[in-house]
């Protein structure tokens, strides 16, 4: 007999004895009277250890070795669950499985007990997560920070087809994956006034008197990389007032003015921005963004002053990525810190800043730009405040120098806007005091550099570099679709969960085997089963798996034109109705998505899909050919129920505003097939997968921002050209899909003929046209399911591991 199952049967003793000592001293149930609840913590309490022990192991090796750290500074982690990710990363999910089956417990119940951690709104939260993932994996000694945020973002509840927003409370019954670290305590402060004094020789010092300071308190969350290769930390911070009670107040009588200040002070980290797109611009969230950036500047200087003798070598020891302009007051943080408080000159402390800091851009939409009223800064941050002024100053003295007098272009490049009452640029600070600033695709970056940053690049032509997104597979493939995996590691051997940039490719033979194609389109029908039952469960709606699952499911924008979506959606149902004979392709069309709470066009376009799901679902005529349903609150375990399941990707986005996308790169690994616009990274998709495996259609990024300039978005002209077009918005508007309302759409439809400004109209003939190619190759299905499985052999760049090594060689100088 081998070892090897010997072995193994002691891991899950080992495993099973781990469980039962946690259920007993840690959460201090017995076995017999464990609630499931119970047994999930009890679970993750024993994954934990193991991480615990790799954690040591690699923080000492770091320390020893002196290594470069990186920093990744980001507002939004949407991490979703751990449990089998940890598990799966260890190498222990078939034992854990086993050792739980012994007991009589059923892992995979116990998994959907984990509430998601939606500490993120979407795409850029998102990226964060995997990059933290693939920073372990890739044993880069790197250290998330980011805000603990008590409520995530929020549930989304459709009720009559409206979404509701409900409150997210993931902490409820505590979190097992955390370390409080009680020790670990910064002072934040906030407003007051700056006083000019001497130091003894004489120089001039700014001091700070702050109005207000509360706690920054850490917690610390474990992330391990594939096998257990390195793990690493993600921080993130709480706000607690500097005294619980103020108990003088208290004793005087005054008790609600006692812990007033209790509540102000925790109001910091009480609660994720739900908008992605829209510039909230309101003082809570510039709280937010100074809290967590300070706590974190002050951490990683007081780590590096115990391995380091000076500040002087930051640079060499320490990189800091910041994700958006979110934590660009960075930029005035450290320089505060440098100058103010370890007395650096300010040329020295303006070179560390800018060597040290690095800013990635995630949206060119003008509206999501981040600006902050000068007035607002002053008050909360005055030294900061001058601190941008005195950077500005010298940095426009800079370019007279070189000559620059240019009114236009100084104007550009400064950091204060002066047109819009005053405020202060985001992006403009990020930029100048780092050292390098990228998009995240080509495209995206090339815009970058021929729009917002058009003159700061001129100035700057080496700084703005791109990296393309990834995702890790890890949690987008191994852990979401199993049989899939297991297919590859058949195929391939098991050496492609390694590395799978180099091994997915040579899947592509297997796409012309009838046998292997039959199998891929198996395990399809398999997740696609698992999805109707949860659509059955969740909507009573019935669908057929066996029906093209054709999926959009992304934050609700209309930029992402869900709306042009569903003008197809209602064209197809019209052209069904005209001939049921005609040898239709059965679609099921899925939405899901959360809307801002304030957006309320996003709002009525939920509300349109759910008015369409209910006529078109409850049309006889249709039956059998045509489904909608929109699943509500959308969120990453949601998505890893849908996306192994999607025949069709729907990535349709108004070409030049979609920075990358990175659902698209999931959904293309599981092979499902793109439609979709040249925009953001379904541009490098097409370079991969090659653009006869996906469908491809759409004015380019130049012809829109040629209409852009015309001030023709030329709807009318494509009404009056598309019959078809002029037929769906007629319905929409008279009120075909709200008899309840009949008036509930007309100004949606209407105020597309003056201001298209996404194109919804003008892409709609080329969308149906591209839908027909869609459903001509789904009727070939040798040929459709070549497309998916290449679709998936050639999906192996997009791993966010690729990307990690390109940041690491590129900007953050940390490969070993
Ligand atoms: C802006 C704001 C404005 C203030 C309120 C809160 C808030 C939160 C987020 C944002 C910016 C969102 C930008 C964003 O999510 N961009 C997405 O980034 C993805 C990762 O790079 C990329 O794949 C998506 O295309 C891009 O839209």
């Amino acid at each position: 007999m081998s070892q090897e199952p010997l072995a193994r049967d002691a891991q899950v003793a080992a495993f099973r004895t781990a469980v039962l000592e946690k259920l007993t001293y840690a959460v201090g149930k017995d076995p017999e009277h464990a609630f499931d609840h119970d047994w999930f913590e009890a679970i993750a309490l024993a994954a934990r250890d193991h991480m615990v022990d790799h954690w040591m192991d690699h923080t000492r090796q770091i320390y020893r070795k002196s290594q470069k750290r990186v920093y990744y500074l980001s507002l939004e982690f949407l991490i979703g669950r751990l449990l089998y990710d940890s598990l799966s990363n260890l190498g222990l999910l078939d034992i854990a499985r086993e050792a739980m089956t012994g007991l009589d417990v059923d892992l995979e119940r116990i998994r959907l007990l984990e509430p998601d951690a939606a500490l993120g709104n979407g795409g850029l939260g998102r990226l964060a997560a995997c990059f933290m993932e693939s920073m372990s994996t890739l044993g880069i000694a790197a250290h998330g920070y980011g805000i603990r945020y008590e409520h995530g973002l929020f549930r989304q509840a459709v009720v009559d087809g409206w979404q509701q927003e409900q409150t997210e409370n993931w902490l409820d019954f505590g979190n097992p994956w955390e370390f409080e670290r009680a020790e670990v305590i910064y002072p934040i402060s906030f407003g007051g006034s700056v006083e000019t004094r001497h130091d003894e020789s004489g120089q001039p010092r700014q001091v700070w008197w702050p109005a207000e300071t509360v706690r920054a308190v850490a917690y610390d969350t474990p992330v391990v990389g594939w096998r257990g290769a390195s793990v690493n930390t993600l921080r993130l911070w709480r706000a607690r007032a500097l005294e619980e009670l103020h108990l003088e107040r208290f004793n005087a009588g005054d008790h609600l003015g006692a812990v007033a200040e209790v509540a102000r002070a925790e109001s910091i980290s009480r609660v994720l921005y739900p908008a992605d797109s829209t510039e909230a611009g309101q003082e809570l969230r510039l709280r937010q963004e100074y809290f967590f950036v300070s706590a974190s500047l002050q951490d990683l200087l007081r780590r590096h002053l115990n391995m380091n003798p000076t500040l002087l070598n930051l640079h060499e020891k320490a990189a800091i990525q910041l994700n958006d302009t979110h934590p660009s007051i960075a930029v005035a943080e450290l320089m505060r810190l440098l100058v103010d408080q370890h007395e650096l000159p300010w040329d020295t402390a303006w070179q560390l800043t800018v060597d040290t800091l690095a800013y990635t851009n995630h949206t060119l939409l003008p509206e999501a730009l981040e600006t902050w009223s000068v007035g607002l800064m002053e008050r909360m941050l005055p030294r900061h405040m001058q601190i941008i002024y005195l950077i500005n100053a010298f940095h426009i003295d800079a370019l007279r120098a070189k000559g620059i007098h240019d009114f236009d272009v100084l104007r550009a490049v400064s950091l204060i806007e002066e047109d819009n009452g005053r405020r202060v640029r985001m992006g403009n600070l990020a930029f100048l005091g780092s050292h390098s600033v990228n998009g995240v695709s080509g495209l995206h970056t090339k815009l970058m550099r021929s729009t917002v940053f058009a003159e700061l690049h001129k100035l700057y032509p080496e700084r703005i570099n791109n990296k393309t997104n990834g995702i890790t597979f890890r949690r987008w493939l191994y852990q979401a679709n199993p049989p899939l995996t297991r297919m590859l590691v058949e195929a391939l051997g098991p050496e492609v969960l390694d590395d799978p940039e180099k091994h997915l490719r040579r899947l592509e033979p297997f796409a012309d085997k009838p046998a292997f194609r039959k199998a891929f389109a198996q395990q399809r029908l398999h997740s696609k089963k698992a999805l109707a039952n949860l659509i059955q469960e969740r909507l009573g709606i019935t669908v057929d798996p066996e029906a093209m699952f054709d999926v959009q499911v992304k934050r609700i924008h209309e930029y992402k034109r869900q709306l042009l979506n569903l003008l197809h959606t209602v064209a197809l149902y019209q052209a069904i109705r005209a001939e049921p004979g005609t040898h239709w392709a059965p679609r099921v069309k899925i939405f899901a998505g959360k809307a801002a709470a304030s957006y309320h066009q996003a709002k009525l376009i939920i509300k349109l899909a759910n008015d369409i799901a209910r006529v078109v679902n409850n049309d006889p005529t249709v039956r059998g050919l045509l489904k909608v349903v929109f699943l509500p609150n959308y969120n990453v375990s949601l998505a890893e129920s849908i996306i192994p399941a999607a025949d069709l990707s729907e990535q349709i986005s108004t070409a030049g505003y979609e920075a990358s996308g990175t659902s698209n790169m999931k959904f293309g690994l599981h092979g499902a097939l793109t439609i979709g616009t040249l925009d953001g990274a379904n541009v490098e998709m097409c370079e991969q997968v090659g653009a006869e495996h996906m469908f491809i259609f759409g004015l380019t990024s130049q012809q829109v921002e040629a209409r852009k300039r015309s001030g023709d978005f030329g709807a009318s002209s494509a009404i009056g050209a598309s019959y078809r077009l002029n037929d769906v918005l007629q319905a929409i508007r008279g009120g075909v899909f709200s008899p309840d309302d009949p008036a509930r759409y007309v100004g949606l439809i209407d105020s597309l003929v003056p201001y298209d400004r996404f194109l919804v109209c003008a892409d709609f003939d080329a969308y149906w046209e591209a839908q027909r190619r869609v459903e001509e190759l789904w009727h070939d299905p040798q040929q459709w399911w070549r497309s998916a499985v290449l679709n998936t052999a050639r999906m192996g760049w997009f791993s966010s591991d690729r990307t990690i090594r390109e940041y690491a060689g590129e900007i953050w100088n940390a490969l070993e």
